[in-house]
């Protein structure tokens, strides 16, 4: 990806996340915090279509942190086979170039997560059982979501932020796959949702095109998102 990209993404973060704020509008004292699992899917861990490197090591840690938190969402990537976002649907465009679609620039990757086969199932040895919902997202062809908040077209809500809402949720804390993409914009909208967000850093791993792992970690520190480590990691606050 290009250099530029992170930087227009935070141009993003700004300005049109209203609608998103009012459905997350916080009551006074929302209070519980939710533990968001993102992608940790076949796709992303070795042997996966979009493997990230290391990315089955999160899979003991986040057990482990599942036991900790009352609260669970996991996210899922889940394409069409003929999403925008694969390189295989633009006739002379290789994996991780960029190229423009309506919403602007657009990474492209490998087919991956496509919905319905193994890429897109959760990674072996995850456990999914102390999950109360799981949003799959990325679903409409013209559209990528990296967010698990807001689509690339930063106008169309998942529902994520009505659902935490409805369910008091005040706080959140993130892990998975993969850090400087969809972790990384799922812990930007979520500070934009107004949600007290920080990120469990030993149960994440980067994909990192041109330093963008740094670039993410810059960007969401900026943005107010703690940084934790798991064993510090549980639904009951400090103080
Ligand atoms: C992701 C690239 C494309 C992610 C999903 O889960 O971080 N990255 N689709
Ligand atoms: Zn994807």
């Amino acid at each position: 990806m290009s250099a530029a990209d992170l930087p227009r993404r935070a141009a993003l973060a700004a300005a049109p996340l209203l609608a998103l704020r009012d459905a997350a509008a916080q009551p006074a004292g929302a209070s519980g915090v939710a533990l968001l699992v993102i992608d940790v899917q076949v796709g992303f861990v070795p042997g996966g279509n979009l493997a990230v490197p290391e990315g089955d090591a999160v899979v003991p840690l986040i057990n482990d942190l599942a036991r900790r938190y009352a609260i669970i969402v996991f996210t899922q990537d889940w394409h069409p086979p003929d999403h925008l976002s694969f390189a295989s649907q633009h006739p002379g465009r290789r994996p991780f170039e960029t190229v423009q679609l309506s919403y602007g620039p657009q990474v492209l990757w490998p087919d991956h997560c496509v919905i319905g086969t193994r890429d897109a199932e959760f990674a072996p040895g995850l456990d999914t059982t102390r999950a109360q919902a799981v949003l799959r997202k990325g679903f409409r062809r013209e559209v990528d979501s990296y967010s698990a908040f807001l689509e690339a077209d930063r106008r169309t809500p998942t529902g994520l932020a009505s659902y935490l809402s409805e369910r008091g949720v005040g706080e959140v804390h993130l892990c998975g796959l993969a850090t400087d993409f969809c972790v990384a914009w799922s812990a930007l909208d979520a500070r934009a949702a107004g949600l007290s967000t920080a990120v469990i850093a030993d149960a994440c791993r980067g994909i990192d095109l041109d330093g963008s792992v740094a670039r993410a970690w810059r960007e969401m520190e900026a943005a107010g998102v703690r940084r934790m480590v798991s064993a510090q990691a549980g639904s009951a606050r400090p103080g």
